[in-house]
């Protein structure tokens, strides 16, 4: 309950701001939302030439007609929400230009390191209307015009912020995205609707011999007509048999799913859901949950790349076909294939339904349902805190006479997408080839150079005013707890080259979901049995505690700061952003590669 009340504080000092920002300038277009219903369509794209993309993003916001706030990203062309199609070794420019109407300075409660390292010569203090781009996935180097979301802040005043990097040519094809990463704003940002995804395709040059020359025959398209012209047709790419292959690395229509969360109406009953959903802007909301769309060509198989770009809420997602599950064949999640192991049938890990925590990906095969049969896709609902918890309404009883409270947590199955199976649909505008599973990752043989045991905590400050005294911690075993603020120093040390396995603990109620910027570790350990999860992954759920068990729910990952790459300080926290910007967040400094002599040392000074 304190931190439902927590959540209504943070909503309205939010929207004190925002009616500043607004009473400056609104224009109720600059974030425009096709409507209630739509037919779904993939976002717009942005496809790399020549090894290169460069791009425009203006960072708007403005008011949708029940007066919640939408922030956007739109480019110089007009294209909301671009989705980044690339492939590994590209350089990517991206100026964004923050065009949000100028707010005054908040109070200095999260000072900033003076000079601010990256910002163009900006305050030395957070202000409402600052704004950045976090790259949530990419293994580029967390440093200034690459991917440091600690120090840069890029205010309305300032002219376009450039962001310049390459696109790792280890980078696993696959689904990533953008979003803002401002501590304190980054919930409010991305509830607005600030976020895109990435999209790394496989290498051009470690492409099949057909796909290179059919790219060589047509250039690299920039548009759709070019992705489907540029590519071999799947029958010309004939599987091999060896243990590695998967009979669904093929060409297959791709479907891309952005789904965001909202705050809901203000006037929206007690028991609603926490937050609405949307499927690439196409509002799902509360109480009848409205459809958005989705035509298709019937009895096909179909590659899905799904982006839970939702602030808060975790994903759970089925599709019924006839009532019942349609198999979905995971092949990818978090941009990373998975790896050949127990529980896939023919290289493909069949499943009713793909759990996925705020910021995670999955990408999976799915057959469409035959002409003339009902099919949607849905969310079953995720319980993120005891499901004896006396405001979740789930547990509740039609004749309860006590005032529902509200609930930030409540999350409960919901419809998102009718399908359509039509011979006349129309074509998806691209393609995309299934990723071949990988080995088993060499992490799970990497011995480890030092243990670490995190928890995640919850505290409120002041019981009579939990509304605005609930403070979110991670912390390392051993350390107090403390929120993290900006100039917050970092706090785990590692050396380029480590490999270390970290137990992260959930102490608190209420789930939370571990990530860490620039790499993808290894899941070795659920609640201290070993897992069967031979892949990686970038955002992991920590399940809540019950309140009651001897035991903390756990996750053991193996971490893997062996990529050069990504020396410098590396931002760790909850991916509820609610909770990151709420103090649980911590930075790793990974420092220089040790010498071998002094790695010895240190080796023998941790007993290995
Ligand atoms: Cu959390």
């Amino acid at each position: 309950m304190q931190r439902s009340r927590r959540r209504v504080a943070v909503a309205t000092t939010f929207l004190a701001c925002s009616s500043f920002l607004f009473s400056q300038n609104s224009n109720p277009e600059a974030c425009p939302r096709p409507a209630i219903g739509s037919l779904l369509t993939s976002p717009p794209e942005l496809r790399s030439v020549d090894g290169a993309l460069t791009a425009r993003l203006s960072f708007r916001t403005s008011l949708d007609p029940i007066g919640q706030p939408r922030y956007c990203y739109i480019d110089a062309d007009g294209r909301l929400a671009p989705t980044l199609r690339v492939h590994p070794g590209d350089l990517i420019t991206l100026k964004l230009k923050n065009d949000l109407p100028v707010a005054a300075p908040l109070a200095p409660s999260h000072p900033l390191p003076t000079p601010n390292p990256c910002g163009p010569g900006g305050p030395a203090h957070l202000t409402a209307d600052s704004t950045n781009l976090h790259f949530h996935g990419l293994s580029i180097p967390p440093a200034c015009h690459q991917d440091e979301s600690l120090n840069t802040l890029v205010r309305p005043p300032d002219s376009a912020f450039e962001y310049q990097f390459r696109i790792p040519a280890t980078q696993t094809p696959g689904l990533y995205w953008y979003h803002p990463h401002i501590h304190g704003s980054s919930e409010a940002q991305v509830l607005g609707g600030a976020s895109g995804a990435l999209i790394v395709e496989e290498s051009e040059t470690t492409a099949a011999e057909p796909k290179r020359e059919a790219g060589k025959k047509t250039g690299k398209g920039t548009g759709a007509a070019g992705a489907e012209t540029r590519r071999s047709h799947p029958k010309e790419s004939p599987a091999t048999k060896d243990a590695t292959t998967n009979p669904l690395h093929q060409l297959l229509p791709e479907r891309i799913f952005v789904i965001r969360d909202q705050q809901p109406a203000p006037d929206a009953e007690r028991g609603h859901p926490a937050k609405d959903l949307s499927v690439n802007f196409v509002t799902v909301p509360y109480p009848s949950y409205p459809r958005a769309i989705l035509r298709t060509r019937p009895s096909r198989r179909e590659f899905w790349r799904v982006l839970n770009a939702c602030a808060d809420t975790y994903l759970d997602l089925g599709v019924l076909v006839s009532g019942r599950y349609r198999q979905l064949g995971l092949v990818a999640f978090d941009g990373v294939p998975l790896a050949r192991g127990p529980g896939h049938v023919d290289g493909i890990f069949w499943q009713n339904d793909i759990p996925i925590p705020p910021g995670g990906r999955a990408e999976f095969v799915l057959d469409t349902p035959a002409e003339h049969v009902d099919a949607e896709l849905l969310t079953l609902g995720v319980d993120t805190s005891p499901p004896n918890d006396e405001d979740n309404p789930r547990t509740r009883t039609a004749t309860s006479t006590t005032p529902v409270p509200e609930n930030d947590d409540a999350n409960p199955p919901r419809q998102l997408v009718k399908i359509i199976a039509s011979p006349d649909a129309d074509e998806t505008p691209t393609q995309a080839t299934v990723p071949e599973l990988t080995a088993t990752s060499d992490l799970a043989r990497v011995q480890p150079v030092r243990e670490r045991r995190f928890y995640f905590s919850e505290e409120v400050i002041d019981p009579q005013h939990p509304a605005t005294s609930t403070v979110y911690y991670i912390t390392e075993q051993g350390a107090k707890p403390a929120a993290f603020h900006l100039a917050t120093a970092p706090n785990v040390t590692v050396h380029s080259g480590d490999v270390e396995d970290w137990i992260i603990e959930n102490r608190s109620q209420e789930s939370h979901a571990f990530h860490v910027h620039q790499l993808h570790f290894l899941t070795l350990q659920r609640d201290g049995a070993a897992t069967q999860e031979a892949y990686l992954r970038d955002t992991i759920d920590v399940p809540y505690w019950d309140g009651t068990s001897p035991h903390f729910p756990s996750v053991k990952l193996r971490m893997d700061f062996r990529d050069p790459n990504i020396v410098g300080k590396i931002p760790y926290h909850c991916h509820v952003l609610q909770h990151s910007d709420g103090g649980m967040m911590g930075v790793i400094e990974v420092k220089p590669k040790l010498q071998k002599s002094l790695r010895d040392q240190q080796s023998k000074s941790n007993g290995r």
